[in-house]
């Protein structure tokens, strides 16, 4: 089976309400693997640019004001289904529609408020964690072209990622 990555974020109301602990083990505990982490303070450009897709809806501007209001924790999961899985494990976007066991049907009571961020397609995943055109990143970087650079890779920078296999790899999938 393919391997896939999913970006999942601790919003600005989660790092502030103490869940970064409680969503991080959730991801643990499921048993996919984890390849970034970092504490961050998102800038306005690269909200728009990671919500492009809702710039015409009439709470965008809520909503960039809502991710770079404070610290965000950015995390990219990897695994066979993780994309499809961790939208479960996260919940509707709306977390009084969200089921009980799920984060934002156990951690959270608004849409504005809803915790976490977690990717919707493979595709998506790719593009935000910055995996997608790692060639072309590369000679980014070296031409200082840090907009293209933002554009390409949404949150995390090269060697920012760490391939590992962790111990228990045999103990989750036979
Ligand atoms: O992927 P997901 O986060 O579940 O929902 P999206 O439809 O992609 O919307 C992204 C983000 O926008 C959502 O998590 C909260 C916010 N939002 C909102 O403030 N009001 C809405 N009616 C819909 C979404
Ligand atoms: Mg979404």
């Amino acid at each position: 089976e393919e391997v896939d990555e999913t970006y999942i974020m601790v919003k600005p109301d989660g790092v502030q309400r103490g869940l970064v602990g409680e969503v991080i083990s959730r991801f643990e505990k499921k048993g996919f693997k984890l390849t970034g982490l970092k504490l961050f303070q998102c800038p306005r450009d690269l909200a728009e640019e990671h919500y492009k897709d809702l710039k015409a809806k009439p709470f965008f501007p809520k909503l960039i004001k809502y991710i770079t209001s404070g610290p965000v924790v950015c995390m990219a999961w990897e695994g066979v289904g993780v994309v499809a899985s961790a939208r479960k494990l996260i919940g509707a976007t709306d977390p009084l529609q969200a089921e009980p066991g799920t984060i934002r049907g156990d951690l959270a009571v608004q849409t504005g408020r809803n915790v976490v961020h977690g990717s919707d397609s493979p595709e998506n995943g790719k593009r935000e964690i910055g995996k997608a055109f790692d060639a072309l990143l590369r000679y980014y970087h070296l031409l200082n072209l840090s907009d293209m650079i933002t554009n390409l890779a949404l949150w995390f920078k090269e060697g920012e990622i760490c391939e590992w296999t962790p111990a228990v790899a045999q103990w989750l999938r036979e």
